[in-house]
């Protein structure tokens, strides 16, 4: 088993959510540590810029048939995301746990000929929370 943390279409409610449909749900967490996210109909991370901060999203536990289909939907190939391993943490009760989950983080090479939005609204913890554009209040 792989462990993955999502933060955007993947998450439940969400367009892509459907790839996951084989996957154990861990739970909520959020990652250690702090990024930029790019907006649009998906949402992309980045290496710290201005203003990072701790992002948070869902995490899974996959099989390598998920895996190797999510780096597909993710255009990890033509390095547009780049998976990577990352620590994150876990919302358990009693207590936090420290996990290590796949990410998919956006490549410079690809994202720095783009134009950039921003996604700077962060959720009641302070954390990076992304919500599709049809999703947000008016
Ligand atoms: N899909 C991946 C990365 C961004 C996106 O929309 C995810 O949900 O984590």
């Amino acid at each position: 088993m792989r462990r993955v943390f999502v933060y955007g279409t993947l998450k439940r409610g969400f367009r892509n959510h459907r790839f996951l449909e084989a996957a154990a749900y861990v739970g909520e967490a959020y990652t250690v540590k702090a990024y930029r996210m790019l907006d649009g109909r998906f949402p992309v991370l980045r290496d710290a810029g201005p203003h990072p901060q701790q992002v948070a999203g869902e995490v899974y536990d996959v099989d390598d048939g998920t895996l190797a289909k999510l780096d597909e939907l993710e255009d990890v190939a033509s390095r547009m995301y780049d998976r990577r391993e990352i620590d994150v943490v876990l919302l358990k009760r009693p207590n936090d746990e420290a996990s290590t989950a796949f990410i998919y983080i956006g490549c410079g090479e690809y994202w720095d000929k783009k134009d950039q939005v921003p996604y700077l609204a962060t959720d009641e913890r302070g954390l990076l929370n992304w919500l599709a554009p049809n999703m947000r209040a008016k």
